[in-house]
């Protein structure tokens, strides 16, 4: 029985998973990304009611239409992280390139990479948003600035998670020491620790894909989705679907009730819709540290070095032994 009383500093800070500095600067990273959450979430809660619902009628470095929030939620984390002196760098979603911060004594050890409002469609219909973030340290002769400097694959993560804005706000955090959740008490308007070393299922029946793309996929992805909605009682089939349109909060469910979130690249668009850094590595981070796993279906994700800040991969997450045999039609 966990008592709801560890604050997400003292957490990040017991947990010593790294040198005594080390440390407190990720707690104090996070102890950010926390400030932020907390902005976003009171912005979200107050959003039919001043006027950010909506189109800022502009485009994002990946073509799609920027939401007024999306664009509020990445200058809340840009305001937050300015002139701090652990994060020097940090690469958003919602930025082509890379904002470093300059009013800093000194310069940061860390990039902190971003999808500030994960789920964008489903501002406007109260339905559940994401942050997600990573944590790379930075070369000790980077400038922060160089693309090549911050194209970091996700086996050097130092630390990932997510903000979830449903019914209530949490935060799930790995440092590569677990994967520990907090629940955002709006009383005291803190985050405070409601579930440690959360473990996902080593399968489920759960399966989530926007599957009105199914068309689009290969014949290995396609025989796959056909196979979870099979009836077979010795194998607990078929499978349920569950897909909200935001990726922290369906990743949030699998990883609480097991099964498997795809995102699949399609015949004309090999690569995917979610991207590498920002959106599947940190993910899958989470996922690998309760049990889970995260795959391209032919990769690990983890593995890939990236060659562009905003690389979009085919995404396969969730409990162990959905990866695998989802692996297993991909690859047939
Ligand atoms: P976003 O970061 O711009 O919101 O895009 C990512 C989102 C994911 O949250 C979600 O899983 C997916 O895109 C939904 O895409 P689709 O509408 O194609 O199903
Ligand atoms: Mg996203």
């Amino acid at each position: 029985m966990i008592h709801a009383s560890t604050a997400l500093p003292t957490h990040v800070l017991n947990e010593q998973a790294f040198t005594p500095t080390d440390t407190i600067e990720i707690s104090h990273v996070l102890s950010q990304i926390a400030l932020a959450g907390k902005i976003i979430a009171s912005d979200l809660r107050h959003a039919g009611m001043s006027d950010v619902l909506g189109s800022t009628g502009k485009t994002n470095i990946q073509g799609e239409e920027v939401q007024k929030l999306d664009e509020r939620a990445n200058t809340t984390f840009v305001n937050v992280f300015e002139a701090n002196e652990v994060v020097r760098t940090v690469v958003s979603e919602e930025m082509e390139k890379p904002y470093v911060v300059r009013g800093a004594r000194r310069p940061g050890k860390y990039a902190l990479y971003l999808d500030p409002l994960d789920g964008s469609s489903n501002i406007d219909v109260d339905a559940p948003l994401g942050s997600i973030f990573s944590v790379h340290r930075l070369s000790e002769t980077s400038d922060g600035e160089s693309e090549q400097d911050l194209l970091k694959p996700g086996v050097d993560q130092v630390a990932a998670g997510y903000l979830l804005y449903g019914p209530s706000t949490l935060l799930v955090y790995t440092c590569g020491k677990g994967v520990h959740l907090f629940t955002l008490d709006p009383e005291i308007g803190e985050f405070l620790l409601t579930a440690q070393n959360v473990q996902a299922p080593a399968r489920g029946k759960l399966y989530s894909v926007n599957e009105g793309n199914y068309q689009k996929w290969s014949k290995g992805v396609q025989q796959y989705i056909d196979f979870v909605k099979e009836s077979d009682v010795a194998s607990d089939r078929p499978y349920s679907s569950r897909y909200s349109g935001c990726f922290a909060a369906d990743v949030h469910r699998v990883l609480l009730k097991g099964g498997l979130y795809l995102y699949p690249g399609e015949m004309d668009k090999p690569e995917g819709k979610l991207r590498l850094m920002y959106e599947a590595a940190p993910l899958t981070f989470v996922m690998e540290q309760a049990g889970g796993g995260g795959s391209t279906g032919v990769e690990s994700l983890q593995s890939i070095q990236p060659t562009r800040l905003h690389q979009r991969v085919p995404v396969f997450i969730g409990s162990h032994e959905n990866v695998q045999q989802a692996q297993q039609f991909v690859q047939a």
